[in-house]
């Protein structure tokens, strides 16, 4: 695989400029520095800009080093943007139908997934979710480039996507659930957790009056037991922990130091349940009140023991810990931290935990130590209400950095810097850990403030959540990009900036509006550690990567009938559906066995079927089922939508409904 080359040429091809210095550097043969100089001074390029494009140019039939997964919101889908070039690469869609990869669109792949994702009583896929924190597998703390999971903050839901074939593989709507956010992978993908935003009702119907919401609505962490070999979640396997109704937010998860505990962030400890028309505070008035809400502290390991010991209930399918065993058995402890942060995030040694202030100007580091110390000694400033021990901030705190307004999230490039980003200021903080990774010389310490444009959510950088980050680049999530772009209508791209952070003041390189929706988190990978499926061995079916019973090879396309069932078993190859004919009669179901008997990569084709909202796309070797009833007399000319040959407009053929007693 080729990769691109980094090559410095400083500052200043434009202004200045030692033209034969530059060029040297270039080496023979390639562009010298003078007629780059001249092609930047012709585009109005400064120095710094011409230099940004040659760090960030990914030349034909080269390949970005990284790759990021990103969130896309309420799209509902993840996007995967090389890094540096910051080219969309591909989008998967999650948790919403795509009628460019047929997810959703009748055949059995795309559909099973959604309706496994459904509300069990509405029997049908929901349209739509809001992914939010994708999280890649990891082995020892490090992503391992199998799967990855993202969450559904709108339903409640959880996705596990396979990077051989990069396609959603399954989706769970999570038990006692109502809505999420905080979704981590523990460091050897042992679990996936998720934890619930806004608490629920435990009454069986899910529905209870606001007035009991401190007394029957419950939080909800959940811990999804990961299949090692496929990478599925399994729920029986998979267990619950109950928390107290305050609003949880983001987590992450302790990995070295602290691996076996995960970190939980809250707001509304005031149990503020809105009521304006009652006169009655809003939401986002009642809810940031008190100075302080709560750090969640789980020991996941504990919890394990716990449940293996039977102590749980059965709620919804699902076992739970009941929040006063979580209490009562050291599961769970609650630290005070400045009212209604965001983000926590974990040091790559697992000694500290950042927490973002959000409406306060500092981030809050927490130190793992002091915490294990807490609750070894059993030193608690009291309980909350539902009998949570809670430990004295000041008994697990480190230090507080200023770092600016409105901090939201932590990522760390592995040489003992942090990075906050800063949604109010439209700014990223880099300031400096402490010694326990490392830095003795001005620990703790502000180092520099970088704009960005505009208010950014989340930050990004290479492995900036694990324990190895690679801290070459950085990518900032902003939600506006208001200015960044000629208008587009009314709405605008989100904005995504990409910063170098190789030196010691972070570099401004490129800004890339995504006509998409908003990217919450992203996590980003170096490709070497993807191994992708480059085609489906013949016949396979995605759903269980294994050979489908119903694939067929070329000779042995068929139509079986009996009774009103049609069975048809069909190949597609450049530029032919095999039957060409389907008769049918109206009434009729028609189950039709799909596989792309190609294999050549690239090769992919489509069943796509007129009036009946059939849209099936096949992969080289991918074998799928369609099946629908045909309750429209007509002839039908389905077709490839792929343009994949000379004859691709040639490839049809027709689905002819009769109607009865013709
Ligand atoms: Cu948008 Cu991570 Cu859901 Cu912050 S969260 S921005
Ligand atoms: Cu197959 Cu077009």
């Amino acid at each position: 695989m080729e990769r691109r080359k980094f090559i410095g040429i400083g500052g200043g091809v434009v202004a200045g400029v030692a033209l034969g210095a530059a060029g040297s550097s270039f080496g023979s043969g390639l562009a010298t520095g003078g007629r780059l100089s001249a092609m930047a001074a012709s585009h109005g390029l400064s120095g710094d800009e011409a230099t940004a494009a040659l760090q960030t140019a990914v030349p034909p039939g080269k390949y970005d080093p990284y790759y990021m997964f990103a969130s896309g919101g309420h799209l509902g889908a993840v996007q995967v943007i090389g890094v540096p070039s910051m080219r969309l690469l591909k989008v998967i869609p999650v948790f919403g139908r795509d009628s460019f990869s047929g997810y959703g669109f009748g055949s059995d792949m795309g559909d099973g997934v959604l309706l496994g994702g459904s509300d069990p009583a509405k029997n049908a896929p929901l349209g739509w979710g809001d992914s939010h924190h994708p999280a890649l597998s990891e082995t020892a703390g490090q992503y391992d480039g199998r799967w990855l999971y993202i969450n559904d903050r709108a339903n409640g839901r959880i996705a596990m996507i396979d990077l051989a074939d990069y396609k959603t593989r399954q989706i769970i709507d999570i038990p006692n659930t109502g809505s999420s956010h905080g979704m981590v992978v523990t460091p050897n993908s042992e679990y996936a957790q998720v934890s619930a935003l806004t608490p629920r009702p435990t009454t069986a119907d899910g529905y209870a009056p606001l007035e009991s919401y401190a007394d029957l609505y419950r939080g909800c962490s959940s811990w999804y037991h990961i299949s090692p070999q496929t990478g599925r979640l399994v729920p029986e396997k998979s267990f619950q922990i109950e928390l107290p109704p305050y609003s949880q937010d983001l987590a992450d998860m302790g990995k070295l130091a602290s691996y076996g505990f995960g970190f939980i962030n809250s707001f509304n400890t005031e149990l503020a349940v809105g009521g304006d028309l009652q006169k009655k505070p809003a939401p986002e008035v009642g809810a940031t009140k008190n100075n302080f809400d709560y750090l969640h502290v789980i020991d996941w390991k504990q919890a394990e023991k716990v449940v293996a010991a039977g102590k749980y209930m059965m709620r919804n399918g699902m076992r739970v810990v009941p929040l006063s065993v979580a209490a009562s058995e050291g599961i769970l402890h609650l630290i005070p931290e400045p009212r209604n942060p965001h983000g926590v995030d974990v040091t790559p040694d697992g000694h500290y935990i950042v927490i973002a202030g959000k409406l306060d100007p500092h981030v809050t580091i927490f130190s793992i130590e002091k915490i294990k110390d807490a609750i070894a000694g059993k030193h608690y400033q009291g309980k909350d209400r539902y009998g949570v021990p809670i430990i004295p901030m000041d008994a697990a705190l480190v230090t507080q950095v200023e770092v600016g307004a409105g901090p939201l999230h932590t990522q760390f490039d592995g040489k003992g810097n942090a990075y906050t980003s800063l949604f109010i200021d439209s700014a990223i903080t880099k300031w400096t850990l402490g010694p326990k990774s490392g830095v003795t010389d001005k620990p703790f310490s502000f180092v520099k403030k970088v704009p960005v444009h505009y208010n950014i959510g989340h930050l990004a950088i290479p492995g900036g959540d694990t324990v190895k980050p690679d801290g070459k680049f950085m990518v900032a999530l902003n939600k506006w990009s208001l200015d960044e772009v000629q208008k587009l209508g009314p709405s605008h791209p989100v904005n995504l900036e990409l910063l170098d952070i190789n030196s010691s003041s972070p570099k401004l390189l490129s800004s890339t509006p995504l006509g998409n929706s908003e990217p919450h988190y992203a996590q980003i990978i170096n490709t070497d550690k993807l191994s992708p499926l480059k085609i489906y061995a013949a016949g396979t079916d995605p759903a269980t990567m294994t050979k489908s019973q119903y694939a067929v090879t070329a000779g042995q396309e068929r139509i079986e009938r009996s009774g009103n069932v049609v069975d048809v078993y069909a190949t597609l190859m450049r530029s032919h559906f095999t039957p060409d004919q389907i008769p049918a009669t109206v009434g009729d179901t028609v189950r039709i066995h799909l596989t792309n008997i190609e294999a050549t990569e690239n090769a992919t084709h489509t069943f796509s079927v007129p009036e009946y909202n059939i849209q099936a796309t096949l992969d080289p070797g991918e074998a799928l089922n369609v099946e629908f009833t045909v309750d429209r007399v007509g002839s039908f000319a389905f077709y490839c939508a792929q343009f994949c040959s000379a004859l691709h407009m040639e490839m049809y053929g027709w689905l002819l409904v009769a109607p009865k007693g013709a």
